[in-house]
């Protein structure tokens, strides 16, 4: 049996959004993971206090929240890959990725973990795919997000719509095989990264529509310096994880090639 479902956190100031996030993740798993689940904040000493806050959910919910608290912000990739490890290193079975500014509805965690659970390796919450799409956003703003996936679809051949989503589900087999320590990117590249690995490994990537809505509370920690990293990393990133391109039978951690997906 697969081991639990482990929710990967990460928090910058979001002080004004988390015991929300947290309270509605928490419904959302308990029924769609009776036999436990577990929720990781990854929080890096934001200054608002979010991680006090984090561990008094912990607190709270022992056996539920976690914390991992880090003493420096290194940006959202690392967040994620120090979250990852720990995961891993807990017996999680499936791992998600989640914003905690409530403009993924955690309700859909449901459906990410069905997806998964009905033979997807890696679920994507998508924007970009029939029944999906963003609520609030300006022209502009969407212009960029569109022109970021198209740009990445382009430049790594890849079919997958969106692909700088931050709403995800992976087996955990995924993580162990997609050769984590060498991921060296921050933001929106960071994503595209983690999915390009998942393909090129030969994973069954699924997009699952999802309606993302801009943050309410809080502020945005988006920048121009991370639409830079993508645009700049992701063209390189076919050199970058060469390495991941051998069959999926030969990897440590192969799945049966009988799974083996072309993308
Ligand atoms: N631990 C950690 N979390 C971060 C860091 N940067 C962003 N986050 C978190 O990552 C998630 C996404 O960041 P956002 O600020 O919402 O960035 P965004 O979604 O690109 O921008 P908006 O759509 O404008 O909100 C949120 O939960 C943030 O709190 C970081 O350096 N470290
Ligand atoms: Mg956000």
């Amino acid at each position: 049996m697969p081991g639990r479902p482990w929710l990967v956190l990460p928090t910058f100031n979001e002080a004004e959004n988390l015991d929300l996030v947290v309270d509605a993740a928490r419904r959302t798993l308990a029924s769609a993971a009776p036999d436990g689940f577990r929720i990781l904040v990854v929080d890096d000493d934001s200054p608002d206090g979010t991680g006090a806050i984090a561990d008094r959910l912990a607190a709270d919910h022992p056996g539920e929240v976690e914390v991992l608290h880090r003493t420096e912000r290194t940006g959202l990739g690392p967040a994620y890959l120090a979250g990852f490890a720990h995961a891993l290193a807990g017996g999680a079975g499936y791992v998600f990725e989640m914003d905690a500014d409530l403009s993924h509805d955690p309700a859909d965690l449901a459906r990410l973990l069905a997806a998964v659970r009905d033979g997807a390796d890696v679920a994507l919450g998508s924007r970009y795919v029939a029944g999906g799409g963003v609520a609030d956003w300006g022209a502009t703003r969407r212009w960029v997000s569109r022109t970021g996936s198209w740009y990445a679809r382009r430049a790594l051949g890849l079919e997958v719509r969106d692909l700088t989503g931050g709403f995800k589900c992976f087996r955990a087999d995924v993580l162990r095989a997609i050769d984590l320590p060498t991921v060296r990117s921050h933001g929106y590249a960071f994503q595209v990264e983690l999915t390009y690995r998942a393909l090129l490994r030969g994973f069954r990537v699924v997009e699952v529509p999802i309606v993302f809505r801009d943050r309410e509370r809080g502020t945005s920690k988006m920048s121009w310096r991370i639409a830079v990293e993508a645009a700049w990393l992701v063209p390189q990133l076919r050199r970058g994880v060469a390495h991941l391109r051998q069959p999926i039978a030969r990897a440590q951690d192969a799945k049966p090639p009988d799974r083996i997906h072309t993308a």
